[in-house]
């Protein structure tokens, strides 16, 4: 027994001396010094021996247990620390290494074009305000002068919006411009009222070069009393100077829209030819750039104003255009394929 014992001691810490990871050692704990262990057995056998052999091999049974134990506590402490040192290489971080490039952003150049118009009119003393996409009926048409059934409807093809709560159908639709925010602004405020609003427009349109079926507009609404049509001139022209240049001339000429009298179309000298006529312009020379025109008295009357104390005027243009204009940019459809090499040339 004592024999057995001693191969039993050599044996395992052979096999201690080749473990190289903790799974194989508590492996070999469970085999040496488990509870169905050779060992254990031989220590629950030993009340079977006679008296005098108790002791002897009582005492190498245990001696060989504590030199197991002892050998296996230093081999785990070895292998925890192998472990340890192993994540630490592995979490390694190299303070040296040169950074990532962080790629730079840049702003869309409807955003750049947006930011250049709105500070051009901000200058001037104008408020910025956004207002609805979904809007209501009332908004884009009714109240400014453009009655259901009205042809004029005809000039801004609708999407309806489906209501449901008992709204009945027809009288929600996709803004078609911004100027239904000349209503609620109109509404909220007082006179004198200077205000720019940017924001989306919708539209069941075929897309084509200059034509999208979302695309952004550019709001503007002057109101107080003794505004006249020389004060629109002098401020679209002002405008015109800010961004475009200042030896860029414009042309104002009657056009019609519902909720402005007398209407208007605003156009610059054509940027390629500087107005002698090309492909550009049309050979006409010019560019229109928005509609505008004096607030309607019956847009006045609808939101409470008195027609005969204040007057104003209103314009709308497309910031798509304007950047097409400002940048020789042929086809309005580029903003909006994502391609870097197009956006990447507005910095
Ligand atoms: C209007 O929408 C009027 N609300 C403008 C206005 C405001 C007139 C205030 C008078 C007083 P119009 O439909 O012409 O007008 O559109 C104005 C501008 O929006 C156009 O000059 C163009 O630049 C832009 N636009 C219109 N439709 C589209 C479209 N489908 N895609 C891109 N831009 C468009």
């Amino acid at each position: 027994m004592i024999e057995q014992l001693e191969e039993l001691k050599t044996r395992a810490l052979e096999e201690l001396a080749r473990i190289q990871d903790l799974d194989r050692l508590e492996e070999w704990r469970i085999t040496y010094l488990g509870k169905r262990s050779e060992l254990n057995q031989i220590l629950r056998g030993i009340g079977t021996l006679a008296p005098a052999d108790r002791r002897t091999v009582g005492q190498i049974a245990n001696d060989v247990k504590s030199v197991l134990e002892g050998e296996s506590a230093a081999r785990r402490a070895q292998l925890e620390q192998i472990a340890r040192e192993a994540e630490i290489a592995r979490e390694r971080v190299d303070v040296t290494l040169p950074p990532r490039p962080i790629a730079r952003g840049q702003c869309h150049p409807l955003s750049l074009i947006t930011e250049e118009i709105v500070a051009a009119f901000r200058a001037l003393g104008y408020d910025v305000v956004e207002g609805p996409e979904v809007e209501w009926d009332k908004y884009n048409f009714e109240m400014l002068n453009i009655p259901a059934e009205h042809p004029a409807r005809d000039v801004w093809d609708t999407f309806y919006v489906k209501t449901t709560d008992g709204i009945p159908q027809g009288q929600v639709v996709l803004r078609t411009h911004t100027s239904p925010m000349q209503i609620r602004v109109m509404q909220a405020r007082r006179p004198p009222i200077r205000v720019i609003v940017p924001g989306r427009a919708y539209r069941y349109e075929a897309t084509d070069a200059t034509h999208e079926s979302e695309f952004y507009q550019i709001e503007g609404l002057a109101v107080d009393e003794h505004i006249t049509m020389a004060d629109l001139k002098g401020t679209l022209t002002a405008f015109a100077h800010a961004v475009f240049g200042p030896e860029r001339r414009t042309r104002f000429r009657v056009d019609f829209f519902p909720f402005v009298e007398p209407g208007a179309e605003m156009a610059i000298d054509c940027h390629a030819c500087r107005g002698s006529g090309c492909r550009i312009c049309k050979n006409t020379g010019w560019i229109e750039i928005m509609g505008a025109g004096m607030v309607h008295p019956k847009v006045l009357e609808g939101v409470g104003y008195d027609p005969a104390k204040y007057t104003g005027f209103a314009f709308g243009m497309g910031p798509e255009r304007v950047a097409m204009l400002k940048y020789g940019i042929d086809d309005i459809r580029l903003f909006k394929t994502n391609d870097l090499r197009f956006l990447q040339q507005f910095r």
